[in-house]
């Protein structure tokens, strides 16, 4: 399980879930390990991603996404819904539900999505070392912690992000996120170079897309999270399919390009209730009675 979220060997990858369904998916797939995102998660439900959607209603979801499949779940924790208090709760949550690992950011509460807007105000480093040895001592090994650094994002240099690092590997993190929103991924390699692999590194490659994940394993980058690419290709096919149906009035036309029921009843195992109601149900559905 530890070895899907970071292990230092090879890469792995973390795809997004948003709900029990886009978790199903990314297993079919062959995904070794999921990311519920914070941006994914509150998109689905309608909220921005701006703390809008409550730790617990984040924690629902999570539920769903660790029941729709056997895959270990790193979850987005944003910057842990407060102080250490509200972190370590969190964390407790999370445990008791199954999930893998969190992700805590040193953003302030409320935070702001690192993709949109320019108001990223860190949090300080002392009290943000705070929430993690909280969360580590509430938890201890049985959720992986992972450190995020905002500074890139906040449009800091280089060496704000390393000492930040060393603050949070010295707060007992299993892993450092480094994020950055530039196009190119020149801030992640300046760090990955510097900070020599002393815990693993995660990154979210939305932005610098165009990188090739060869360049990812000579940086001996651990995993790769591709953070909210089901949400996006969910509303592009929901818009298309919406607009389809409006314009034509029927949906012959587009009967071809969307998921048939008969795979909407795999994908959510009808066959295991089917099996389930002949061994346990005193008079099956197909029984004749
Ligand atoms: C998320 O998927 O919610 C993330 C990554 O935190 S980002 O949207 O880039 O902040
Ligand atoms: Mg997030």
């Amino acid at each position: 399980m530890r070895s899907q979220i970071c292990s230092s060997s090879e890469v792995s990858f973390l795809m997004e879930a948003h709900d029990g369904l886009s978790a199903a998916i990314a297993e079919r797939a062959g995904f070794k390990g999921l990311w519920a995102s914070g941006l994914s998660i509150a998109s689905s439900l309608g909220y921005r991603d701006a703390n809008e959607a409550s730790w617990s209603q984040v924690v629902g979801v999570v539920e769903r996404i660790v029941d729709s499949s056997r895959l270990p779940v790193l979850v987005d924790g944003d910057g842990g819904f407060g102080n250490f208090n509200n972190a370590r709760l969190l964390a407790r949550k999370l445990r008791q539900c199954g999930a893998a690992g969190v992700a805590l950011e040193d953003s302030c509460y409320p935070k702001t999505n690192s993709l949109v807007g320019h108001r990223h105000p860190l949090a300080d480093v002392d009290e943000f070392s705070g929430r993690l040895r909280a969360v580590k001592d509430t938890v201890a090994d049985d959720l992986i912690l992972v450190a995020r650094i905002e500074s890139f994002i906040a449009g800091h240099e280089l060496d704000e992000a390393l000492s930040r690092a060393h603050a949070y590997a010295d707060a007992g993190s299993d892993a450092i996120l480094i994020h950055s929103r530039r196009s190119a991924a020149d801030e992640i390699f300046a760090f990955t170079r510097a900070w020599q692999n002393k815990l693993p590194v995660v990154i979210v490659p939305t932005k610098y897309y165009r990188t090739p994940v060869s360049a990812y394993r000579r940086a001996r980058i651990s995993t790769v999270i591709w953070a909210n690419h089901s949400m996006r290709a969910a509303i592009a096919a929901m818009r298309h399919v919406c607009n389809r149906i409006i314009a034509e009035e029927n949906t012959a036309s587009i009967e071809p390009n969307i998921a048939t029921l008969d795979e909407v009843f795999e994908l959510l195992r009808y066959d295991e209730l089917a099996r389930a109601e002949a061994h346990y149900l005193l008079h099956p559905p197909d029984s004749g009675q």
